[in-house]
């Protein structure tokens, strides 16, 4: 204790010797200083470039003027149809996108996609093995793929082999009695599914119907933080001759006036994270409607639309992702990617 306070404390005598060599100290100091900030600065301004030449390119090159950006959207290849919403979304359409550069900074990232589908009842015989095996040649090729396969019935799952890195995961969920809750509930199943595994699982998420099936590529172009189909019989409409619900009593209401464009609940998708908001606030829309002894003129449909009204999509696939060939094959529609199956609703819709 005496040495202490009677000797020098080796702060004090540390500043002391700077004292001493103030003048030659400092210049040292402001060499080394300088050295060790340029590097700092430099290295700051390669980590800086580096992300954002690896930064996600979902809305990459929006005004073609980028002068670095890759741009795998090209805004002006289809001058006749929408290609980019007011909130600068980009609307993908053959010819719009460079799957390559997008193939390449998605394979670096090694990416896993999930695709969940539901067959109940008698769609399990009708649909399932179409669907499955049209998406296991043609969804995300190339990349890690999981399917989720709700059924009411596993035994009758179909036997079906499938590529290289793609795989699959059953699980046996029970019906509803009424086909309308079929289709409602099952943003329920998805949400419950997101949070207990899936959100692990995947890096991008799509939720399709199974009465559809895979007839092009639908690749990674259609990756985004959340995505919305047009649908192939309204995108030519204007927004009040829509099919929305127009019942104020109705949580899926949308006045006149309003709206952007008519989504089709066959596809959506996005990160796990989206698809979770996505099927919780359709969800609650949905509840709500029960509660309130209203239902939506097309339900979960209806319920989507007014969540992408509220929360507009980050990327729009073009009515080509999803075709009805009932509708003849306009010159807009340049590829289908997945095309409407046939319903006979006498042979498939047994429950009322
Ligand atoms: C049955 C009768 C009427 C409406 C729906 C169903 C039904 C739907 C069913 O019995 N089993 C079944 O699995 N679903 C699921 O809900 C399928 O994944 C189906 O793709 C989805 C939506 O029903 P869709 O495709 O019949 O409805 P739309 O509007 O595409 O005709
Ligand atoms: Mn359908």
């Amino acid at each position: 204790m005496s040495s202490r306070t009677s000797g020098p404390r080796p702060g004090v005598c540390s500043a002391g010797f700077q004292v001493t060599t103030q003048g030659r100290g400092e210049k040292i100091m402001n060499v080394k200083g300088k050295v060790i900030l340029s590097m700092l600065v430099v290295s700051t301004v390669m980590v800086v470039f580096w992300e954002y030449i690896n930064r996600n390119p979902e809305v990459g090159d929006r005004t073609q003027k980028d002068w670095w950006f890759p741009s795998w959207f090209n805004n002006g290849k289809r001058p006749e149809v929408v290609t980019m919403t007011g909130w600068k979304a980009p609307v993908v359409w053959e010819g719009t996108y460079n799957r390559a550069i997008l193939e390449n900074y998605y394979a670096r990232q090694k990416i896993t996609v999930g695709l969940t589908v539901f067959a109940i009842g008698k769609y399990i015989e009708h649909y399932l093995e179409e669907f499955i095996t049209s998406a296991n040649k043609y969804f995300m090729v190339g990349h890690r793929v999981i399917f989720y396969i709700m059924v009411d019935d596993v035994s009758r799952m179909p036997l079906i082999e499938l590529g290289p890195l793609r795989s699959f995961k059953v699980f046996e969920i029970k019906s509803e009695k009424r086909w309308q809750d079929i289709s409602m509930m099952r943003m329920k199943t998805i949400a419950e599914h997101i949070v207990a595994h899936i959100k692990n699982e995947v890096d991008f998420l799509f939720c399709m119907d199974v009465d559809q099936v895979f007839q092009d590529t639908f690749g990674v172009e259609t990756l985004g933080q959340s995505v919305a189909q047009l649908q192939a019989w309204w995108y030519k409409a204007d927004p009040d001759e829509f099919t929305y619900e127009r019942r104020k009593e109705s949580a899926a209401y949308i006045p006149f006036g309003q709206g952007d464009f008519y989504y089709h609940a066959a596809i959506f998708g996005g990160t796990p994270t989206q698809v979770l908001n996505i099927t919780q606030e359709c969800l609650k829309g949905i509840l709500q409607d029960k509660k309130n002894d209203i239902e939506a003129e097309w339900h979960d449909e209806s319920h989507l639309n007014k969540y992408f009204l509220l929360n507009k999509p980050t990327k729009i696939l073009s009515p080509e992702y999803c075709w009805d060939y009932h509708i003849g094959l306009p010159s807009d529609i340049k590829t289908v990617k997945i095309s409407w199956q046939t319903k006979e609703y006498n042979v498939v819709r047994n429950n009322v």
